[in-house]
């Protein structure tokens, strides 16, 4: 008796199958008939733009650029970007008493993360002489910049302050740097001796700066060609939180390697 009823469910098991199976030709002979119907050039163009999406999609591909991971080191001469470029590496500061006269780059992973577990990517970090001659350099990292450390001496800060101002307002006038609103921090350098200023006070007598250079910059030519962006809001003191382009201020010492602010700001615009 059971071995009746188990034979009848195999059987409907067939005979279900069987049904699928001719649904199934059932179907794809009429799939052949519509392609017979539809006319053969229409076949050719979807064929032809199937080609050609995924010719595009490959093109894109090949074309992106890579994340930006450039992280630039700009500032006076003198400023510390050396030393700093150094303590950012190797965690020590072997160099920095002479006067570099050629841009220095290096791709790594920061010293300060060699000892992380998982994969941190590594930082391109250019340093660019400060020597007004060679600050040109500048504009040939700029395109890959994802972040710009501009680096002042908080010691002989006020001597240098007009000089310093300069060089930022430069930088923050240019087209690259407003269009893909680079961010900007401005470290504060030396901070070790105690007759180092504090960063609110270099970053008031910047904007101060920054303040006077506009109206002087901006009576001299209307149409300023290498500076094509005006900084700040007309008819207000100028502040850096009036620029596109994030700009803060932070603190460090290259030579101690107290450099955890700038570590970090690397670290949020070069992502792992
Ligand atoms: N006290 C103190 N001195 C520093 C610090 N960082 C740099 N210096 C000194 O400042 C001087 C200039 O440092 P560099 O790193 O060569 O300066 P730079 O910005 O590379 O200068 P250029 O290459 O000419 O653009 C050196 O004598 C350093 O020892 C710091 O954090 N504290
Ligand atoms: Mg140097």
């Amino acid at each position: 008796m059971e071995g009746l009823e188990q034979w009848k469910k195999q059987a409907e098991k067939w005979s279900s199958q069987a049904l699928e199976h001719i649904q199934a030709e059932k179907w794809s002979s009429q799939a052949l008939e519509y392609i017979h119907q539809v006319p053969p050039e229409q076949i050719y163009a979807a064929i032809a733009i199937l080609i050609f999406t995924s010719f595009l999609l490959i093109l894109v591909r090949l074309f992106k650029r890579p994340k930006a991971n450039t992280i630039l080191l700009s500032g006076l001469s003198g400023s510390g970007k050396t030393l700093l470029f150094y303590q950012l590496r190797d965690g020590s500061s072997h160099q920095g008493t002479v006067t570099s006269m050629e841009p220095n780059e290096g791709t790594f992973v920061l010293h300060s993360e060699k000892s992380k577990n998982g994969k941190v990517n590594p930082v391109h970090l250019v340093d660019v002489p400060g020597h007004s001659r060679l600050r040109a350099k500048l504009d040939d990292f700029l395109p890959q910049a994802a972040g710009i450390v501009f680096v002042v001496d908080a010691l002989e800060f006020l001597p240098n302050c007009r000089a310093a101002s300069e060089y930022l307002y430069d930088i923050l006038t240019k087209a690259s740097v407003v269009r893909k609103k680079i961010p900007v921090l401005i470290l504060c350098n030396k901070t070790d001796k105690v007759t180092a200023h504090s960063k609110e006070f270099i970053r008031k007598q910047l904007e101060k700066e920054i303040d006077k250079l506009r109206a002087s910059r901006s009576a001299i030519s209307a149409a300023d060609i290498a500076n094509d962006f005006t900084l700040g809001v007309p008819g207000e003191p100028f502040s850096f939180y009036q620029c596109q382009n994030k700009v803060t201020v932070a603190e460090a010492s290259g030579l101690t390697g107290d450099i955890s602010q700038v570590e970090q700001f690397i670290r949020d615009h070069v992502k792992s």
